[in-house]
């Protein structure tokens, strides 16, 4: 059944005039990052969203915030590309390939070789002062985050640091959002991998595709708010089908 499945996803791929791939925190758990909503992930388990992920609980309490992302900052740092980043890079050498769109703020897209990556959620690459708007590079000071456990605070005007990550309450990047609403419109085909599709206004992306004739395909594990829309679902790992989608693709070129 699954392989099936696999040889119609790459069909469709095959016959699309631009394919785009939208994916979140899903794709990164075979990397050892915890994702937010799969049970026992424990990243929401014992916090409030609103409290410590929210730029308004940020202002208040910067060191909730810290000590919140602390687990996932550690592994983030450490984690390298899996079989499915590595999938999805791949893609671009079919030619129809149009642009990756993440939820995710690891940068594993990137760093797996994907070349157009619109992060709607951010990143840990920088980090900005929230009163004087300096940028810093995140790593040295997520580092020493995690060697000290203190508030990083700007060396010029000595507010605090915060992560460029998309917090609750904060507008996504708009040249991210106009770049992927942009793709998703000109897709024909949209791969949508490893995500709840819980979290708007990203969420919506895949219905622009939608309305504008484009198909969806759907990894996930579980199943999502979109799988009565998609043309096809496949609830597996994505590091397992993905690279199998690619295999099946290269046989049929
Ligand atoms: P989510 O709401 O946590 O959903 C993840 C989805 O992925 C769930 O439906 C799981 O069933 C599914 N899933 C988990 N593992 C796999 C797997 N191996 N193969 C296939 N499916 C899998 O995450 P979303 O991205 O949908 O929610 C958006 C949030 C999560 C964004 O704000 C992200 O910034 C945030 N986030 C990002 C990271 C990261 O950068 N890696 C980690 C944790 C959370």
């Amino acid at each position: 059944m699954v392989s099936q499945d696999i040889r119609a996803a790459a069909a469709l791929l095959k016959q699309a005039r631009s394919v785009i791939v939208f994916t979140g925190a899903g794709i990164s758990t075979p990397s050892g990052i915890p994702d937010f909503r799969s049970p026992h992930s424990g990243l929401w388990t014992n916090a409030d969203p609103m409290e410590v992920a929210s730029i308004y609980g940020f202002r208040q309490n910067p060191a909730a915030f810290y000590n919140w992302i602390y687990p996932l900052a550690k592994v983030t740092l450490a984690a390298k590309p899996n079989a499915a980043h590595y999938a999805v890079a791949e893609l671009e050498k079919f030619g129809n390939f149009g642009a990756v769109i993440t939820q995710n703020i690891d940068m594993l897209h990137s760093r797996a070789g994907s070349t157009t990556v619109y992060e709607l959620h951010g990143h840990l690459r920088e980090a900005t002062c929230i009163h004087c708007f300096a940028v810093y590079p995140a790593e040295p000071i997520i580092t020493r985050y995690l060697e000290d456990r203190r508030v990083p605070y700007c060396p010029g005007c000595g507010s605090v640091l915060k992560p460029n990550v998309i917090l609750f309450g904060e507008q996504l990047p708009i040249q991210q959002l106009l770049g992927a609403q942009d793709a998703a419109r000109k897709a024909d085909v949209m791969l949508i991998v490893g995500s709840s599709l819980e979290v708007a206004p990203a969420s919506d992306i895949p219905l622009l595709t939608r309305r504008h004739g484009g198909k969806l395909i759907i990894v996930n594990l579980e199943p999502t708010p979109l799988d009565s829309l998609a043309e096809l679902v496949i609830h597996a790992d994505a590091a397992e089908i993905l690279p199998q989608i690619v295999s099946s693709l290269e046989t049929r070129v």
